[in-house]
């Protein structure tokens, strides 16, 4: 019985895949791939996403925005809505990827990664001059089953502060998807990472069950 039991105990340890946040950059490696959203939309321009759309970095970007409302997740280059690209300090290059009132009249916006990652984020800024309680988003990472695995709640990041606030998740091999769901002002992605385990590493994870029932059959 406590074989039996420590099996099951082993079981659900390795299906039950969980993520924590991070927000050092550098745990990225050379091998880490960036979506700095450039070379999308002209210099100047916004480039509206519409309900989804294939990224040469291999990720997708979907979100269920209808017609009935009045935003859509968007690629802004070099200033925002007319604004001067002086006031905006892009954390990578001139380009990023935002919405506004992301998620609510919609489901928000989600990044399905090309293959489960180890480690995924990005430089997220969320202000809203109006009221500060509205800037805020729910940053959540979920497995290839629409499991959540993890959930941030970013509050009120101002433009001067976007460029040191990295927000990402962790998680050995099992983070599909990642969602923004907000709840007003205006949302701004930019510099999205995210990194496959090491082969070692998820061959290990995936030695580590029969490893230990060899070890309780002795
Ligand atoms: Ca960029």
């Amino acid at each position: 019985m406590k074989l039996l039991a420590t099996s099951i105990t082993a079981l659900t340890l390795c299906s039950g895949l969980s993520a924590t946040v991070f927000n050092d950059y550098s745990r990225f490696t050379e091998d880490a791939v960036v979506e700095s959203f450039e070379g999308i939309a002209s210099a100047g321009n916004n480039l509206e996403l519409g309900n989804s759309r294939n990224f040469s970095s291999g990720i997708t970007i979907t979100n269920d925005y209808s017609q009935n409302d009045t935003q859509q997740p968007y690629i802004v280059n070099a200033g925002f809505y007319g604004s001067s690209p002086a006031d905006i300090r892009v954390p990578h290059g001139t380009a990023y990827l935002g919405q506004a009132s992301a998620g609510s009249n919609d489901s928000g916006i989600w990044v399905i990664l090309p293959e489960e990652v180890e480690l995924v984020g990005c430089y997220i800024t969320t202000n809203y001059e109006k009221d500060e309680n509205q800037a805020a988003i729910n940053f959540e990472a979920y497995d290839s089953e629409d499991n959540l695995l993890a959930t941030e709640l970013i509050r009120n990041i101002s433009m001067d502060e976007w460029a040191d606030s990295f927000f990402g998740f962790s998680g050995l091999g099992g983070i599909s998807k990642i969602r923004f769901d907000g709840f007003g002002g205006i949302l701004r992605v930019d510099k999205l990472t995210y990194e496959v385990p090491e082969p070692s590493s998820l061959a290990l994870a995936s030695l580590a069950l029969p490893a230990l029932l060899m070890r309780k059959r002795k």
